[in-house]
C-alpha cells in the first residue's frame, strides 16, 4: 500500500467517524444451543439492563448509538419510557424485531399458517410491533419468519406465498411517515424442506410489490455455503432495495458468531460493494446491524470486538484505490485489478482506526479500555439471576 495522501486520509477518517452500527439486545443476554445454555455472570435481567449494556458499548466505540429490540423478549409496559431511559444513557432504540416463531400456535407457520385464525394472530403481533415503533421512534420493523414446511406435500407452496403477500401488505399499509419494513430471508431452519422466504430473490420480489419503504435484509449467516453474498449486496444496492444487514459469522449454517471472525475477507468484500455504491453513511438508508449470540464469550466485550471487526473491514474497503481499480478493469488487466483490491485488504488499518478513535475522544483500544473499566466485575456483583436472551430455551 502506497502512502495515503492527506485528502484521501481525511475522507476515510470522516467516513469511519460517520459509520453507525446497531447492536442487538439479545446479544447481551444468555444464549446457547439446544444442547445447553451456559449462564454468564452479569448478564442483563431486563430490557433496561440490555439498553445499559448497549450504551456501554457505545461509550467505548462511539459508533453504536442504537440498540435493536426484540418483541416479545423486550416487551415492557411503557416503551416510550424505555426510549427515554435509552436517551439518558446516550443511545436510542433502533430496529424492532418481530417474533412470530415462539408460540405453540405457530407450529405450522405464522403468517403462512393454513389456519386463518393463526394468521390473524401473527399479523396482530406485527401490527403491535408498529405500535411500539410509534412509541420508541424506531424507523425499521424487521421481519424474519420461521415459516416453512418439513415434508414435500405438507402444504401448498403457492398458497403459502399468497398468505405471505397478504400479511406483508396488511403490515406495510400500517406503516406511517418514515417507517420501513425490512424483510429478512433465510435458507433453512427451523423448516427443513421448504422455507417461505428462503432467499434474497423471494424477499426482493415481495418488497418490490409492497412499495418504496419495503427493503431486504441480508443476514450473512443465512445462505448456502459458497454463496457470493457481495453479489447480492451489489444487486440490491443497484435496485435501491438493500435495507440493511444482520452481521455475524458462520462456519456451517446460521452460527451467529462474531462478525468478521470466520471470514474477514468476505466482510471486506461486502463492505467494498457498500463503499463503491456510496452506501456507508446513515443517510443512505442501509442499516448495519449485528445479529449475534455470544454463547461462550463475555458478551459486552464480544460486541465491542465485533464492532471493531466491522470497522476494520470498512477501513480496508475505504482504502481501495478505486481509480486504479477502474483503470485496470477497463483495460481488462485481471491481475492488476485483483492486486489493487488485495493491496487494500492486506493493509494493517489498526493504526488508522486508533487515530480515528483518538479524534473522537475515545480510547484508541476499546477492548483494553473496557477491560480496565471494571464494568463486567461491577455488573456481575449487581445483577443476580440474569435473563436468557430468548434463544436455546
Ligand atoms: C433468525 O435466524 C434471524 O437471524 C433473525 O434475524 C433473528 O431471529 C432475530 O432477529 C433475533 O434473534
Ligand atoms: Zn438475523
Ligand atoms: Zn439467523
Amino acid at each position: 500500500m502506497t502512502e495515503i495522501d492527506p485528502t484521501t486520509r481525511r475522507r476515510i477518517v470522516d467516513a469511519l467517524r460517520e459509520q453507525r452500527i446497531e447492536t442487538p439486545s439479545w446479544g447481551y443476554g444468555n444464549s446457547g444451543t439446544r444442547f445447553r445454555v451456559f449462564p454468564q455472570p452479569g448478564v442483563p435481567r431486563d430490557p433496561y439492563e440490555k439498553v445499559a449494556d448497549a450504551a456501554t458499548v457505545h461509550r467505548f466505540t462511539g459508533v453504536t448509538p442504537t440498540v435493536a429490540l426484540h418483541i416479545p423478549w423486550d416487551r415492557v409496559d411503557d416503551h416510550a419510557a424505555l426510549a427515554g431511559y435509552a436517551a439518558e444513557q446516550g443511545i436510542a432504540l433502533g430496529t424492532i424485531n418481530a417474533n412470530v416463531f415462539q408460540d405453540d400456535d405457530y407450529k405450522l407457520g405464522s403468517v403462512t399458517n393454513p389456519d386463518p385464525a393463526v394468521r390473524r394472530k401473527a399479523i396482530g403481533h406485527l401490527v403491535e410491533c408498529i405500535d411500539i415503533m410509534d412509541a420508541t421512534g424506531s424507523r425499521d420493523l424487521k421481519l424474519w419468519f420461521s415459516d416453512g414446511t418439513n415434508y414435500p406435500g405438507q402444504d401448498s407452496v403457492r398458497e403459502r406465498q399468497d398468505r405471505l403477500a397478504d400479511a406483508l401488505r396488511q403490515t406495510y399499509d400500517r406503516l406511517t411517515g418514515e417507517q420501513r419494513l425490512l424483510l429478512e430471508y433465510k435458507l433453512f431452519e427451523p423448516a427443513f424442506y421448504m422455507t417461505d422466504v428462503p432467499d434474497w430473490g423471494t424477499a426482493y420480489a415481495h418488497c418490490l410489490d409492497l412499495g418504496e419503504r419495503a427493503r431486504v435484509v441480508i443476514d450473512t449467516g443465512h445462505h448456502a455455503p459458497g454463496t457470493n453474498i457481495e453479489f447480492i449486496v451489489a444487486f440490491l444496492l443497484r435496485a435501491g432495495k438493500l435495507g440493511g444487514f444482520d452481521f455475524n459469522s458462520r462456519f456451517y449454517a446460521d452460527d451467529d458468531l462474531m462478525v468478521g471472525s470466520a471470514d474477514p475477507f468476505q466482510l471486506f468484500r461486502i463492505m467494498h460493494e457498500i463503499v463503491l455504491s456510496d452506501a456507508l453513511g446513515p443517510r443512505h438508508g442501509v442499516a448495519f446491524m449485528l445479529d449475534q449470540c455470544h454463547n461462550i464469550e463475555p458478551k459486552v466485550q464480544a460486541v465491542i470486538r465485533s464492532v471493531l471487526n466491522v470497522q476494520e473491514a470498512t477501513a480496508k474497503a475505504l482504502l481501495v484505490d478505486v481509480a486504479a481499480l477502474t483503470a485496470a478493469q477497463r483495460c481488462g488487466d485481471v491481475l492488476e485489478a485483483n492486486a489493487v483490491l488485495m493491496d487494500a485488504y492486506n493493509t494493517d488499518v489498526r493504526p488508522l482506526l486508533r487515530e480515528v478513535r483518538a479524534e473522537m475522544g475515545l480510547d484508541p483500544d476499546p477492548v483494553a479500555a473496557y477491560k480496565r473499566s471494571g464494568h463486567l466485575e461491577r455488573v456481575s456483583a449487581e445483577r443476580v439471576g440474569g435473563d436468557q436472551a430468548g434463544w436455546g430455551a
